[in-house]
């Protein structure tokens, strides 16, 4: 099933990625650019990464539903460190039941999910009618091999 939006993984080798139980990304090696980012985060955070998933939404039209990111590749409760590129796209976030807080994530932002989040929280990016350019999202994450 496509999804609405394009998406790649680089990370550490053997990294393999599998969400919605069948999806599965298999991780090109990281870029120099892409590990400057990523220790930059380390450094700001101390949280460590060995993937990280690129999301291109091409348009308004480009989105991601509701979701946690609990899959089992990434061990219990993970921290997530997110960077936005390009347009500007509304996040939502919200307590299982709750109800939504949105956050505009602009250019060069860094959102961090701290361990938890996922269990307790789901998150979005709506498709909107407005007229938006590209927007990239890097989501900077965890690997301990688990369930795999
Ligand atoms: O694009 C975003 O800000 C969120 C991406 C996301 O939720 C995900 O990759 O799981």
């Amino acid at each position: 099933m496509p999804v609405p939006r394009l998406e790649c993984i680089y990370g550490d080798e053997g990294c393999d990625y599998l969400y919605s139980k069948s999806v599965l990304l298999k991780p090109l090696p990281w870029t120099l650019s892409l590990a400057q980012v990523r220790d930059r985060i380390t450094a700001a955070t101390a949280y460590n990464f060995r993937i990280v998933i690129g999301n291109q939404y091409r348009s308004g039209q480009d989105s991601i539903g509701w979701h946690s990111d609990n899959e089992p590749s990434m061990g219990f409760n993970p921290a997530i460190a997110s960077v936005s590129l390009g347009s500007c796209r509304k996040f939502q976030i919200k307590a299982i039941g709750g109800r939504p807080t949105d956050f505009w994530l602009e250019h060069g932002s860094l959102l961090v999910m701290h361990p938890g989040c996922q269990s307790t929280h789901l998150h979005q990016v709506p498709k909107t009618n407005k007229v938006v350019s590209t927007r990239i999202n890097l989501t900077f994450r965890p690997h301990t091999g688990g369930g795999r």
